[in-house]
């Protein structure tokens, strides 16, 4: 496989791997269908429920730094972050989804460790329910298989480098 082509269909994870994710508690009806989502699809790819941490903060303002700790304990191959801001319930939407957003970046550069965005940003309450489908769209499936994609690649540049 080339440097950095890592598809989908080509994810290849160590058995002793461990993923974390962080899910907020706002909006946890929807968010608790992202974290089965992504549950269930790192699970389907061959990780054991041992080696997925799952842990809660009370909105996503509060993800980033857990985030941070998470990476700075050099544990996890990957970290998935999970939340939902929808504009219509809060006047400082662009606040938390803007600074959530730059906080999950920021940790990934500064850590190395794929912090994957797992936030849903939407006008309205229908639309995130549309993006949190436990039978269809799921952000949640997306960002496990974003994780198992991006360590996959992360491994074969370790191990050519
Ligand atoms: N947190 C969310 O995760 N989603 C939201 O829609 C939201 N709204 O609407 O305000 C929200 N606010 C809480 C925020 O994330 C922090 O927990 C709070 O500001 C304390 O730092």
């Amino acid at each position: 496989m080339k440097l950095g082509s890592a598809e989908h269909g080509d994810i290849q994870i160590d058995a002793h791997a461990k993923f974390a994710i962080v899910a907020a508690r706002f909006n946890s009806e929807i968010v608790n269908n992202l974290l089965q989502g992504a549950l269930s699809t790192l699970q389907d790819h061959g990780v054991s429920a041992a080696n997925i941490d799952v842990l809660k903060v009370p909105g996503a303002f509060e993800l980033p730094v857990l985030a941070q700790h998470l990476a700075d304990s050099n544990k996890y191959a990957a970290i998935i972050t999970l939340g939902c801001v929808i504009r219509g319930d809060t006047p400082h939407f662009d606040y938390v989804a803007g600074e959530c957003a730059r906080g999950v970046m920021e940790v990934s550069l500064n850590s190395g460790v794929p912090v994957i965005f797992g936030v849903l940003t939407t006008d309205t309450p229908a639309q995130a329910r549309a993006r949190a489908d436990l039978e269809g769209d799921n952000k949640g499936v997306d960002c496990a298989l974003c994780a198992l994609e991006m360590t996959t690649t992360i491994k074969h540049i370790q191990a050519e480098l």
